[in-house]
């Protein structure tokens, strides 16, 4: 899927709402100034540049519990899921650059769509400190970013985000999230009785990024499934990447989440991807904008020295 005659499209998206913080409406500028496009085009991919879309006006759509701005952050995921769904079936891949994380319920919902219909088994990697697994009804916040997984994983409280479309889902059993340091109470309870696999800051601590990261591309494969990557800033260390809203200590290490995009580029099982939550305003001159994009040219084979081709073991 990431061979180099498949084009890059990025698709900026602009929401903020869905964050307690204003400022990740400037991410997709400030990656694009941190020459997101030109890194992929150097390593030889055709990059289209769709530019920022727009959201669909959604009107008066209220969730039962607390989902602030419930309505414009259906408005977001519509267009999204329309977008990368289409462009998926088209034979591009879609990187949305966000935006706050509540964008990735609706492209994982094109994703899901395009999945279904292609009859591959669709894997969500979820690079966050957060597990992003809360309900209208969980949710202490109201804050939708905190809630994309539940959503796309088919909780209940989301009626009316989406139109019977895009109404394809992506089983718990196939998440999986690396680096969470940060859960709330009735999150963590649902999250244990779904069964979504949690690589947390202690596994990682004694296991490395390495041997999980295996053992989940291990899995994909031995079902034929692929993969699409939803990168939260927040994954890495606040030292590493100070622009995001909620600074958590102890996230990954510059080679970590390198290591880890490195990994999913050799297993060349990648579809599609989210680089969200950066939040421009916060940054120190640039340099998360930077090391997102960096991220991105390894997770589409930018590489220190070319590795033989070795099957994931
Ligand atoms: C908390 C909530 C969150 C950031 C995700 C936090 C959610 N679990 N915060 N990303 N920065 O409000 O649901
Ligand atoms: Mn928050
Ligand atoms: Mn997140
Ligand atoms: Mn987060």
């Amino acid at each position: 899927p990431v061979s180099r005659d498949r084009r890059l499209a990025l698709l900026g998206a602009p929401v903020e709402s869905g964050a307690s913080r204003r400022g990740c409406a400037m991410g997709p500028a400030a990656l694009r100034v941190a020459e997101i496009g030109e890194r992929l085009r150097r390593l030889g991919y055709a990059v289209d540049d769709h530019g920022d879309v727009a959201p669909q006006p959604v009107e008066g759509l209220e969730l039962p519990g607390k989902a602030r701005d419930a309505a414009a952050i259906a408005g977001w995921a519509r267009v999204l899921a329309e977008r990368t769904y289409g462009l998926l079936q088209d034979g591009a891949t879609p990187v949305v650059l966000g935006g706050d994380h509540s964008l990735a319920m609706g492209s994982v919902a094109g994703v899901a769509r395009h999945c279904a219909e292609a009859g591959r088994e669709l894997f969500v990697l979820w690079l966050d400190a957060h597990a992003d697994f809360n309900t209208p009804s969980t949710s202490p916040s109201g804050n939708m970013h905190g809630m994309p997984v539940a959503c796309f994983c088919g909780e209940d409280g989301f009626d009316g985000v989406f139109d019977d479309a895009f109404q394809a889902r992506v089983g718990p059993a196939n998440v999986a999230m690396v680096g969470v340091r940060s859960i709330d109470e009735d999150e963590r309870t649902l999250l244990r009785k779904r069964g979504v696999e949690v690589v947390d800051m202690r596994a990682i601590d004694e296991w490395g990024v390495a041997a999980p990261m295996r053992e989940f591309l291990r899995r994909v494969k031995s079902r034929n499934g692929v993969i699409h990557v939803s990168l939260d800033v927040d994954f890495l260390d606040p030292g590493v990447a100070p622009g995001a809203g909620t600074a958590v200590p102890g996230g990954a290490t510059y080679r970590e989440a390198h290591l880890i995009m490195e990994l999913l580029y050799d297993s060349d099982r990648v579809v599609s991807a989210d680089i969200v939550e950066l939040n421009p305003f916060l940054d120190d001159r640039g340099r998360s904008a930077v090391v997102l994009a960096e991220m991105t040219a390894s997770l589409f084979g930018q590489t220190i020295l070319a590795r033989p081709a070795r099957p994931v073991s």
